[in-house]
């Protein structure tokens, strides 16, 4: 089992992998490098796939050899399957889509049952092994249906996730299928992090498109649980860079490249030959920079090392014709015996040689159409020599733009800019260069890919701490609740206060519909010959003596502007002057009936309310919302209060609040009494904040609250009450035999 001081890590492959030979291989790329340095001394554990049995069985041994205190978890899936999953959804529709590529996006619904398969089974393994309390970091577009599927199997346990791509513009999210599972997935986290604060906008404005959850750029609350969100631009490990650039095999290299003697300024890109790389746009700026600056024709040379990926795609296929033409006609227009305009590499190089091109390189071209972050860039910022810097030249469609700002930030679909930062590059002053160079290599020196992780999982894990006071999920059935009521209902007499609408009876489309149930009003009947019952709402004294009548209840209307004990009159506890501010308000509201049809305004004694529930939901929201706006302003003075509810604007006289009645009920009777209070509203919030401690506070439904227990649905309500009265019973007969 893996306790809760060690963590887990997830990605789509290991940190190591074994080749044919069965020499077990390093992984190499920033993720790699950020989650071993934050776990330097720790242990912890790794879970990825790995489609080759035998290998698997021998990964974690071997892994240990080199680094003791990693568990490594190969998890076996066929390659079959793992091409489904991996080729077939999550590189041929996430990737395009979320890089803006939706024209290359195929959907096709066994690929996605296959990833949604993949995600099952990694939840599975970890479920085997994972005790509650212990963090899991998942990473990456490959697993954003995975924190669903664990937190089912282990509820208990602290869930990250970082998507290391852009998340797309919400418009072009919706075109996806699948686009709720996906976002529910990632709501199931306790911590959902991006490169970019764009991205997470994006994110937040597709949970109300498509999901319709009202989220802040903060947090969202989905099925009774809140999810954060963050900005964690990732980094590279600056330092090391430095100090490796610096090495006597580097600087030999650098030597070697510069007696080659081709042209003096080198422009180096270092890609993948992927479509969103934009490599067909960085040739089609140097072709143009060409034609533009005869001057530069002789001097200025593009290196592209462009590594091979994903070769037998068509997409693939397509960009590396393209690039190949592009190339040729290139240096056909330009070239000559002793100039060659494009040196074009079709291979992976080794370290020592990409550090040493990152050192020699006069520049480094990144024209990424969508890039997450591009760490490229970063590097070729740390492998600069201060004394005589590079200039980058860098899309404004990477992630890294938002940091890099010093660089020339261009948008690489305007050729003619790439052209015109080509020939800035390669007149600037070496003053210039050196202050752009410096500014950058110290935003870097802030940054680095450890802190990155440290500051994900340092805020995943106190993210989870505040998560600790979350409500306690009851089940109706008393066996699940009565040792914890057991000592707060047994102190004196019970006294149990009720809302109305969402919770004796479901909300009704139209408010006028609602019915109280037999079965309801019999058990409230009962209930009230056990403890003083109360029901509380924000419906009118008329109302709540229409559909209460003749019951031994305590009635509230109003939200506390209004009570009467059971067969007593009606007492009013509005002590300020309503009229001040009442015509004021119902001016207002009427105007925004007449704007948004449907709406209509709801008129009591100390309440206004304007509904919304039957208008266009779109257009009734935003309207709404200025609604809200214009009375939070306009009454700031008077003695009243404003909020928003569900479909709903309220004003209400200052007395209109529930929490101000149970502190009064607290006080004049609460003595001696035990307070229960239930309620599915914002309204009953100032309810369970005003009781505390001091009673039983349950709050109906999903959403954030201040209530110390949670009923999942309205529909528990009477199952949960009938078995009050059970335990109650139970109690008294007990108390009769002693
Ligand atoms: C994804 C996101 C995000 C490349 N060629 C060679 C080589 N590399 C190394 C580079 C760099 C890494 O690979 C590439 O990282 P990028 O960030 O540029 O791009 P992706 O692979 O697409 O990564 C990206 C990243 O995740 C992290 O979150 O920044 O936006 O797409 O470290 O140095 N290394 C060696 N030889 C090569 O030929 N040795």
């Amino acid at each position: 089992m893996i306790s809760k001081s060690k963590r887990i890590f997830v990605s789509n492959r290991l940190p190591f992998n074994m080749n044919s030979k069965g020499e077990l291989k390093r992984g190499s790329g920033g993720l790699v490098s950020a989650l071993m340095g934050v776990c330097q001394n720790e242990p912890f554990a790794w879970f990825g796939f790995e489609t080759d049995a035998s290998h698997a069985a021998k990964i974690p041994e071997e892994a240990r050899k080199i680094l003791p205190h990693l568990d490594c978890y190969p998890v076996v899936l066929s390659k079959d399957k793992y091409d489904k999953y991996y080729n077939g959804f999550a590189n041929d529709i996430i990737w395009p889509l979320f890089h803006y590529e939706s024209h290359l996006a195929n959907f096709n619904r066994k690929n996605w049952e296959q990833y949604k398969d993949a995600n099952k089974l990694m939840a599975q393994e970890i479920a085997k092994v994972a005790t509650p309390g212990v963090t899991v970091w998942i990473h990456d577009f490959h697993f954003m249906t995975l924190p669903e599927y664990l937190r089912e199997l282990v509820p208990d346990i602290k869930i990250g996730f970082f998507l290391h791509i852009p998340f797309p513009s919400a418009e072009l999210f919706r075109q996806l299928p699948v686009r709720e599972e996906i976002l529910r997935g990632l709501l199931s986290c306790d911590l959902v992090g991006f490169h970019e604060h764009s991205y997470l906008r994006q994110f937040v404005v597709s949970l109300k498109a498509c999901l319709g959850v009202d989220s802040s750029f903060f947090r969202a609350e989905y099925n009774g649980r809140t999810t954060h969100f963050g900005v964690y631009p990732i980094s590279i490990e600056g330092e090391e860079i430095k100090e490796k650039s610096r090495s006597e095999a580097v600087l030999q290299k650098v030597e070697n490249y510069k007696s080659s003697g081709n042209a003096p300024f080198m422009i180096l890109g270092i890609d993948r030959l992927d479509y969103t790389k934009g490599l067909e746009l960085k040739l089609k700026g140097l072709q143009a920079a060409l034609r533009k600056y005869p001057d530069l024709v002789g001097q200025v040379s593009l290196m592209q090392i462009a590594i091979p990926t994903r070769e037998k795609v068509p997409a693939y296929m397509k960009i590396k014709k393209e690039v190949d033409q592009l190339v040729g006609n290139i240096n056909g227009e330009f070239g000559s015996p002793s100039y060659t305009p494009v040196h074009y590499v079709f291979n992976s190089v080794s370290e020592t040689e990409l550090l040493a091109l990152y050192r020699h390189a006069s520049s480094v071209l990144v024209t990424s159409k969508r890039d997450g972050m591009n760490l490229v860039a970063m590097e070729y910022v740390m492998a600069q020599d201060l004394q005589d810097p590079g200039v980058l030249i860098l899309s404004e469609f990477a992630g890294a733009a938002s940091l890099l700002s010093d660089a020339l930030i261009v948008n690489p679909w305007d050729v003619d800019a790439i052209a015109d930062a080509i020939h800035q590059a390669y007149c600037m002053d070496m003053e210039e260069r050196n202050s752009r160079m410096e500014h950058l290599q110290e935003i870097l020196s802030r940054y680095s890919s450890s802190k990155w992780a440290r500051g994900f999982l340092k805020e995943l894990e106190s993210v989870h701490q505040v998560m600790r006071f979350s409500p306690k999920v009851l089940k109706p059935s008393r066996s699940t609740w009565s040792d914890e009521f057991n000592k707060q209902l047994s102190q004196g007499r019970l006294k149990i206060l009720i809302d109305y609408d969402g919770t004796i009876v479901p909300i009704a489309k139209r408010p006028e519909q609602v019915v109280l149930m037999e079965e309801t009003r019999d058990l409230l009947t009962r209930l009230s010959q056990q403890a003083d019952v109360y029901v509380i709402s924000g419906r009118t004294r008329e109302f709540l003596d229409a559909q209460l009548k003749g019951m031994n209840l305590g009635l509230i209307a109003e939200h506390g502007a209004f009570y009467r004990e059971p067969n007593g009159d009606w007492v009013s506890r509005i002590s300020t002057d309503v009229q001040s501010w009442y015509p004021h308000v119902e001016r207002i509201m009427n105007d925004y009936s007449e704007r948004v049809p449907l709406s209509f305004v709801e008129k009591k004694k100390a309440c206004l309310v304007w509904h919304f529930r039957l208008s266009p939901t779109d257009f009734a929201s935003f309207q709404s919302k200025k609604l809200d706006d214009e009375l939070q302003v306009g009454m700031a003075n008077e003695p009243v209060t404003i909020s928003m509810g569900n479909k709903i604007v309220e004003a209400k006289a200052v007395e209109c609040n529930k929490g101000n009645f149970v502190r009064w009920l607290m006080k004049e009777k609460g003595p001696n009494s035990t307070i229960v209070c239930l309620g599915d509203d914002r309204t009953d919030e100032d309810m369970f904040v005003a009781l505390g401690k001091s009673g039983i506070s349950i709050k109906v439904g999903d959403g954030a609250t201040a209530a110390r227990n949670r009923l999942k649905q309205q529909t528990d309500v009477v199952p949960f009450l009938k078995e009050l009265i059970q335990f109650v019973n139970e109690n008294a007969e007990n108390d009769l035999d002693v």
